[in-house]
């Protein structure tokens, strides 16, 4: 249904006073030339996609190399999700905390409505009706989205439940989260639009979690634009989950199945660049015969507490926004047969014969590309061919490895979380936290190294509590207080493991082989739940021995490469003390007292225990 702005009809199936008066004061403001509401039909998605490709906004990829798929290019400043311009505008700055941006939301709200005021002229407002997690689930939420991109529309068809059936879940009083997008862009009569539009100067990405809302002002891309997923999921979702006692996670959700049918599913959390898609959807080694990875969701997880005493997690997204560059046949096979179709690509090189390239994707580029920017692209022209952060948009219904539950309005069960980040020394390939406490310090205070990929030095330990940094959307110390009094009122908590794939030996070389292997960690987590398998005390959690793991396939991993791979160092770990220190200071002021106590009982174990404290050592 489309039509003049100034005359806003709802359709009658929209029944909910308050949205019907939200979306009219919304159009009011932004000044849009038409609005239409979108109904989520196939026809719709298909009708925006050709009306795109016809604008220049998309185009269409060879049908028979890559069915129904599109590659869109953004703007060169508009690729990514910005940190800087995210915000998170409480009353009282310190319920924003030290680790989010923070302006004053009457101050705020005057900056968004000036920029908002008129900012859709000659465009269209799109009303899009969604559900973060299966329609009806008790553990879901929904969102009405108002943009003036088409890409986002059918973007977050993708990646949301997305159309008419969501009014009939929220009937006439339901509750919903309004989003407000404009690119920023408005066209004057006669102008001619761009194939990205965006604004160069006015970036704001803004969150209301006393109204419960979301406005975002000038960007098109991924999580700046798709405000169903960091926005709401993770940035409100978290503060919501507080407030009711639930968790909003940036966790992957996988289900692994033994060779005896009976599967645990667990939590993953994980920092950008550590292949937590990858782990999401393994496929273990063939030596392992009879143990399968199923994937619930590989980005955000929504945990709530049920009847009996165990936590349950639904995926709230119904697709996957991920990195195209490095995924390929050997490091992800599942998310390239996911690719097969109905695909938005966005930032990745062109073939000539009408299909998609990037880095990693094959061992040899092809001699020829379009690059992300448009331009012509050989392989000696020493820039990328694909953006570093170019995504992928596909339906996780696509997926080889879905798990039959995965969408399960109750959720699914989880028995372990995992916390890994990507370090080259200091931490082992796996332990386990001794208890709940103990294992919120660890996941508190994670870090990862910062990769290329992520704007800043190479190299350099960056602090990402739960991988949540860039998501709590309050103070970061109340959100572990959160954690520790979840856990606390649980009958059987599940178990907490930190993991890590990237230790590197003394050549620089990667001592853990990777990729499918990492099965050979995540059976001993699952038996370690079933209390079927053995660890010993290290200073700073339970550990495997090498009888522990699995090795069928892998015999040429030594005893002593394992070794290494577990050791613990008395010096790095002075260190690393030191930096969780660090965080916590920076935190101070509602750090809970329980953080720098295990702080304080972790250094006294590794004082006491050998300059290098190792398994061999141990064991004799
Ligand atoms: O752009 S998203 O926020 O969706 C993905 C990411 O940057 O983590
Ligand atoms: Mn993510």
């Amino acid at each position: 249904m489309v039509q003049e702005a100034s005359k806003v009809e709802c359709p009658a199936y929209v029944t909910h006073p308050k949205l019907r008066a939200w979306v009219q004061e919304m159009v009011e403001l932004c000044k849009p030339d038409r609005v239409y509401w979108c109904d989520g039909s196939q026809a719709e998605y298909d009708r925006l996609c050709n009306e795109m490709v016809e604008a220049g906004m998309l185009i269409r990829l060879n049908p028979e190399k890559r069915p129904n798929s599109f590659l869109a290019r953004s703007d060169p400043s508009d690729v990514a999700r910005m940190e800087d311009r995210t915000f998170v505008c409480t009353t009282r700055r310190e319920d924003a905390g030290p680790t989010n941006n923070w302006v004053d939301p009457k101050e705020m709200k005057a900056t968004l409505i000036g920029l908002f005021d008129g900012c859709m002229r000659g465009r269209t407002m799109y009303v899009v009706p969604f559900s973060m997690g299966p329609l009806g689930s008790h553990i879901a939420q929904i969102g009405v989205q108002l943009t003036d991109s088409p890409y986002v529309v059918v973007s977050m068809r993708i990646m949301t439940r997305m159309g008419r059936k969501v009014y009939d879940v929220l009937g006439s009083d339901g509750d919903f989260v309004p989003c407000l997008h404009s690119v920023g862009m408005p066209l004057a009569p006669g102008q001619k639009d761009v194939p990205w539009p965006c604004n160069r100067e006015h970036k704001y990405i803004v969150h209301f979690p006393e109204e419960r809302t979301i406005w975002s002002f000038g960007s098109g891309y991924g999580g700046n634009a798709l405000l169903g997923k960091k926005c709401l999921s993770l940035r409100l979702a978290s503060v919501m989950a507080r407030d009711d006692g639930w968790l909003a996670e940036h966790m992957l959700i996988a289900g692994i199945e033994a060779p005896d049918g009976t599967k645990t599913y667990i939590g993953g959390a994980f920092p950008s660049a550590c292949g937590k898609t990858n782990l999401a959807m393994l496929i273990p080694p063939p030596a392992m015969e009879g143990w399968k990875v199923r994937t619930v969701g590989e980005d955000i997880a929504w945990i709530k507490p049920g009847p009996d005493g165990r936590l349950y997690a639904i995926n709230p997204e119904a697709g996957f926004f991920g990195v195209a560059p490095g995924t390929s046949q050997e490091t992800n096979p599942n998310a390239m047969a996911t690719l097969w179709g109905n695909v938005i690509f966005t930032n990745v090189a062109l073939t000539p014969d009408g299909d998609v390239w990037w880095e990693g994707m094959t061992k040899e580029p092809p001699p020829e590309l379009i690059d992300w920017r448009g331009e012509h692209w050989t392989p000696d022209c020493g820039r990328p061919a694909a953006h570093p952060n170019a995504r992928f948009t596909v339906p996780a219904s696509q997926c080889p490895s879905m798990d039959p539950a995965w969408e399960d309005p109750a959720g699914v069960p989880i028995s372990a979380f995992i916390f890994g980040g990507r370090r080259a020394t200091t931490i082992p390939l796996v332990t386990e936290a001794f208890n709940w406490t103990h294992g919120v310090y660890m996941a508190a205070t994670m870090g990862s190294e910062t990769t290329a990929a992520i704007i800043g030095k190479v190299g350099v330990v960056r602090r990402d509590p739960m991988a949540m940094l860039p998501f709590t959307g309050y103070h970061m110390a109340d959100y572990f207080n959160h954690w520790l009094g979840f856990g606390r009122k649980l009958k059987s908590p599940p178990r907490i493991f930190a993991v890590n794939w990237f230790r590197k030996d003394e050549n620089g070389k990667f001592i853990w082989p990777g990729f499918g292997e990492n099965m050979r960690v995540l059976r001993w987590i699952v038996e370690r739940v079933q209390g079927k398998v053995g660890a010993v005390e290290s200073p700073i959690g339970w550990m495997p021995r090498y009888e522990d793991l699995d090795w069928r396939g892998l015999e040429h991993f030594t005893r002593e490469q394992f070794d290494k791979l577990m050791s613990i160092d008395r010096e790095e770990w002075k260190a690393e003390v030191l930096q969780h220190d660090e965080l916590f200071i920076g935190l101070y002021d509602r750090l809970p007292k329980e953080l720098p106590a295990v702080r304080t009982l972790t250094l006294s174990a590794i004082w006491r225990a050998p300059e290098r404290w190792n398994l061999v050592a141990e064991n004799d």
